[in-house]
């Protein structure tokens, strides 16, 4: 298990500051809490809804040395897509801070405050946890039915952060600015633990806001920044709509930084030159998986080639399926399985090498083509399933038939649109209220077309190439 060290050096910050000796004893607390009279959770299955910040960090490395799986959910999806969850691996009990005590009553197991847990001052002897055991599950999207929960164990996490130690050259002198969700590994595993890992320091400034961000990245205090193209965007826009005065200011912070990563989708090129124009910094741009966490990066040092995502990071072991072809993935770094689903964990590797579902092509350096299905989309970072979306949609009474794509777009990467045979009174704005009751917000399709009907092949099987078009026209 990564455990930080226990010394007075600034961990954390939210709206105060933490210690790493803070933290351990925090999360000692919460181990003990957690563990009452049992002397080991033995991978019980704990649940968490808990905002960015301290209580978050020391509820995780509770559960870890209580031996339990930690399931982050996020604190912004409505509860159909929590109480998944909770049944798709069992959750026993959920752990919330006060902000999202209702929400978590709802799920209808036992709930834990945060309050509670981190004022134990009980020091229980903890369980000793060998490196292959189980300790995280986070849930991505398969091109078929809800999410998919992706079980690493705590050598694979150590060797996800190990690797991006080594290759991005992490120090203790870094200090990172945390913007990211926390139920994916972008946000957990590349920001959030490798800081601690590396004794650096974490800030959160949550929700993301440019001009915030801006702030911070000025203020000379910031060395490191992650995010997803999105965000490079967004923060582009700000940055094109400030006085000349504040420009110059926020440009003159990010001059000084360290390192600036982009990840999670493809990083367009105008977005890298732009960024690189007004910032000094080119984005380094990697590729990952919630399988597999990183896999291929440009380099810290050397050249960083516009729309490559680079070479196989230190440990990992990449191959294409072909010259042009699938992208495998083989090394410590790789998941266990999915969550009881044994069929679907032996049908996702080929030769003992994970298939990512991506294509790519080698050109001293590899660079990113596609992906094999048509019905997984990328936005704003985010995975999401077309077909999880369109079942979801049809279980709408005024909704005859649906399908949905992802389709280009400058903000969002890839935008989730829908073509829609339906009640004519049925409007996008009617459907975005119902769907975002079901299902996480970036699901909700942003885009319609109505249709009389969709385009079938002889088979009966929606064309999806048809449909984009008609959405496109
Ligand atoms: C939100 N909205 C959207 C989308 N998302 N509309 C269209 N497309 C979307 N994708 C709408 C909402 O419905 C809402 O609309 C309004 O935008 C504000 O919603 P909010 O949730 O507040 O969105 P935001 O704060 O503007 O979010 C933008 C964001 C966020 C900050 C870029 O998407 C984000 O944090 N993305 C990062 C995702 C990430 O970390 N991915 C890593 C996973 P209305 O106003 O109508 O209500 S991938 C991974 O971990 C692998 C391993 C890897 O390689 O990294
Ligand atoms: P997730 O399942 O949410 O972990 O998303 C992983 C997927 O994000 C990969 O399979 C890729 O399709 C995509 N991805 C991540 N990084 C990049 C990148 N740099 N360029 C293109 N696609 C990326």
């Amino acid at each position: 298990m990564i455990i930080p060290h226990s010394s007075e050096n600034l961990a954390l910050a939210d709206q105060q500051c933490h210690s790493y000796r803070e933290l351990t004893e925090k999360s000692h607390g919460t181990c003990s809490a957690l563990l009452k009279d049992r002397e080991d959770l033995i991978e019980e299955r704990i649940a968490f809804l808990i905002s960015p910040g301290f209580a978050y960090v020391a509820t995780l490395f509770g559960i870890w040395k209580a031996g339990g799986i930690a399931v982050p959910m996020s604190p912004k999806h409505p509860l159909t897509e929590l109480m998944h969850i909770v049944n798709e691996v069992s959750v026993t009990r959920i752990i919330c801070d006060p902000p999202h005590r209702k929400l978590a009553e709802q799920c209808g197991i036992p709930v834990l405050s945060t309050e509670q847990l981190l004022s134990s001052s009980e020091t229980k002897l903890m369980p000793t946890l060998e490196d292959h055991r189980r300790a995280l599950i986070l849930f991505t999207s398969g091109s078929t039915g809800r999410p998919k929960g992706v079980v690493t164990t705590h050598a694979n996490i150590r060797a996800q952060v190990d690797s991006l130690l080594e290759a991005w050259e992490w120090t203790s002198t870094y200090r990172i600015l945390h913007v990211l969700p926390l139920h994916h590994i972008h946000g957990i595993v590349n920001v959030l633990l490798c800081s601690l890992k590396a004794g650096a320091v974490c800030e959160f400034s949550h929700p993301f806001q440019p001009d915030v961000v801006w702030d911070r990245m000025a203020s000379g205090e910031i060395s490191l920044f992650m995010a997803v193209p999105t965000i490079y965007s967004r923060l582009i826009k700000t940055f094109e709509q400030a006085s000349t005065q504040e420009q110059n200011r926020w440009s003159q912070g990010a001059r000084s930084m360290r390192l600036h990563v982009s990840g999670s989708a493809a990083l367009p090129v105008p977005v890298l030159e732009k960024w690189e124009s007004i910032t000094g910094q080119r984005l380094l741009e990697r590729y990952g998986m919630t399988e597999i966490g990183m896999a291929l990066s440009n380099p810290y040092r050397g050249e960083r080639r516009p729309g490559f995502v680079g070479e196989p990071l230190p440990g990992v072991e990449v191959r294409l399926a072909k010259e042009t072809g699938e992208i495998e993935v083989r090394g410590p770094n790789v998941f266990l399985e999915y969550w009881n689903r044994s069929e679907e964990t032996s049908a996702s590797f080929r030769e003992g090498w994970f298939c990512t579902g991506d294509i790519a092509v080698y050109e001293e350096g590899y660079r990113i083509l596609g992906r094999s299905s048509v019905d997984i989309i990328k936005t704003g970072g985010y995975k999401v399933s077309a077909l999880e979306i369109e079942a979801v949609l049809r279980e709408h009474d005024l909704i005859e038939d649906c399908a949905v794509v992802g389709v280009t777009d400058s903000e969002w990467g890839e935008r989730v649109a829908l073509c829609l045979v339906g009640d004519p009174s049925l409007t996008l704005s009617m459907i975005r209220e119902w769907a975002k009751e079901r299902l996480a917000s970036y699901k909700v399709p942003s885009k319609m077309r109505r249709v009389e009907k969709l385009p079938r092949n002889a088979m009966g099987k929606v064309q999806k190439h048809l449909v984009r078009q008609l959405i496109e026209s």
